[in-house]
């Protein structure tokens, strides 16, 4: 070793700065790539940017388990931690390819294009995927990424000696690198926001086509809904949910949005003799019911909150149906299951029998007196009272297809839920809340109960080990709503233990039996423990 390697100036090369900057540039060249990524997704598909694809592709292959633990812990939130989640990753990996990259330059770019390549693969093999042109914005920004960490660790190295010359006292390119790793970051930052206003923008058509879209009156509006259904009681949940309030389940990173003019809803499959593709305007121009329903998911555990009730505006399914010449098994039909798909991939499967027995199952256009927000499947939506969304709410819908249970399975049985899921009945404790301390004497109990399609006869309250005693009921809007109920509990001082049983039109009573969510609903009943002062 020379006097001359030792002098601290010459020092990158074993100076502890050295992996910290191989670190640095793998930083960069990761940021580089997923702001080109970006940049790429906003012109060609924001679905297709890597850490959706990659999002997606996860939510696809995610155990039934594991995302229903995600749904109750994250609630609507699930998909944000979910990216975090990757970015945490990309951030862990990218300045350790930095480091390798010190000593194998060549090494350490073809890694960045391995992560290209699976966010390539990913979005290419999502079901809403539109072809190889997918692949384009992992492949570019892997592609840049891979060369700026070549380039910048390229400036770390000290440079070979001519032969014959000296050993360079530089050590390495200080400036190039300064100046390589700066260019880059700024760089990065402003393809990156471009992106983001590019992916921002890209949905502008169906914006404007969700503001100029008027909903008629409809032809068969629904009854107002009776004065007593609200009780004027603080803490139960309002009888119609707001939008912005309404839950929100589904698997869609990027919120699809479709441009209403362009939409088509194609009808086939078998039985079919008369299949259609249908535009928005073919809805507008048919008779509109509007209905209150209320929709629950299978994924709401007992005393959980994913279930809302709306004022949905749409047209009468079954009608449509009829009229391609779909008849129901009990008719003789050959189609058992009606299989929905959305755009961006979703299938889902009901019941033909369900869908035509004459209720009021929807192709819903509006929701609340709005048309359809665009969380909740802008334009069109179907909605089916008495079933689980997840075998019946169909968002963003583009095709129907009549098919057998026997013959198809749709996106969440193959993840092991049930084929067929009619609601269970239900009833959830909404006030006092769990650990509430009211003062003794009388404390207003009150929540919601909900047996769509069947409809609540009957609420009871019970505390501690005491008798069951009946709740009183606001009045029913229909039996496809929830309803709410009060009881006037008159408590003694210290704690107790409130649960509540409802009992549907046939005159089954909630099971006490628990039940998980998965493979077809929770059951069993809410309780809050509370103590009076
Ligand atoms: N395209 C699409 N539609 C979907 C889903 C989905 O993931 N993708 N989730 C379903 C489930 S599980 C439920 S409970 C309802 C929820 O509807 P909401 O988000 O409007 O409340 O939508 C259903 N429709
Ligand atoms: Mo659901």
């Amino acid at each position: 070793m020379t006097e001359n390697e030792q002098e601290p100036r010459s020092g990158c090369r074993r100076s502890p700065a050295r992996p910290l900057l191989g670190a640095l540039s793998g930083a960069l060249a990761g940021f580089a790539a997923l702001a080109v990524a970006e940049l790429v997704a906003g012109g060609v598909r924001p679905q297709a940017g890597p850490v959706v694809a990659v999002g997606g592709a996860a939510i696809d292959r995610t155990p039934a388990a594991v995302k229903d633990w995600a749904i109750r812990n994250f609630g609507s939130d699930d998909k944000l931690v979910l990216q975090l989640g990757i970015l945490a990753v990309l951030a862990l990996f990218a300045p350790a390819l930095g480091i390798a990259a010190l000593r194998f330059r060549r090494t350490g770019a073809a890694g960045v294009l391995l992560f290209g390549a699976v966010g390539a693969v990913a979005a290419t093999g999502r079901p809403d995927s539109t072809g190889v042109g997918d692949a384009l914005p992992s492949v570019a920004g892997a592609a840049v990424g891979a060369v700026l960490l070549y380039i910048l660790v390229g400036r770390l190295a000290p440079p070979e000696p001519a032969p014959g010359a000296p050993a360079s006292d530089g050590g390495w390119d200080r400036r190039g690198f300064v100046i390589a790793a700066s260019a880059a970051a700024v760089a990065s930052a402003g393809a990156g926001l471009l992106g983001r206003s590019l992916s921002g923008s890209s949905g502008r058509d169906a914006v404007a086509s969700r503001r100029n879209l008027v909903l008629p009156a409809p032809g068969s509006p629904a009854r107002a809904v009776p004065k007593g259904a609200q009780l004027r009681l603080p803490g139960v949940s309002p009888f119609v949910t707001p939008n912005g309030d309404f839950y929100r389940v589904d698997t869609a990173l990027v919120v699809p949005k479709v441009d209403a003019t362009q939409w088509r809803l194609r009808i086939h499959g078998e039985g079919v003799t008369r299949p259609v593709t249908l535009a928005f305007d073919d809805l507008l121009r048919r008779e509109l019911i509007e209905r209150d329903i209320t929709l629950t998911c299978v994924s709401n555990e007992v005393g959980g909150p994913y279930v809302g009730n709306a004022r949905w505006i749409g047209v009468r399914l079954a009608d449509l149906l009829a009229e391609c010449g779909v008849k129901p098994p009990s008719k003789g039909g050959p189609a058992d299951q009606l299989v929905a798909r959305s755009v961006d991939g979703m299938t889902i499967g009901s019941p033909v029998e369900d869908v035509m027995d004459g209720r009021d199952a929807l192709l819903a256009l509006g929701m609340n007196g709005e048309p359809l927000p665009f969380e909740h499947g802008f334009p069109v939506r179907m909605v089916v009272p008495g079933l689980y969304g997840y075998v019946s709410a169909c968002k963003w819908i583009k095709e129907i297809e009549l098919t057998t249970f026997d013959s198809y399975d749709p996106y969440w049985v193959k993840r092991d839920w049930a084929r067929k899921a009619p609601i269970k009945t239900q009833s959830r404790i909404d006030t006092p809340k769990p650990f509430a301390r009211p003062g003794a004497g009388t404390v207003m109990v009150a929540g919601v109960a909900w047996a769509q399609h069947r409809g609540i006869d009957k609420v009871e309250i019970r505390v501690d080990d005491g008798p069951w005693e009946e709740a009183r009921l606001a009045a029913e809007d229909s039996r496809d709503t929830w309803r709410q109920w009060s009881f006037a509990w008159r408590a003694a001082k210290g704690g107790h233990t409130l649960t509540v049983r409802a009992t549907d039109r046939d005159g089954r009573v909630q099971t006490e039996k628990r039940a998980r969510t998965i493979p077809d609903g929770a059951s069993g009943w809410h309780s809050v423990v509370v103590t009076a002062e």
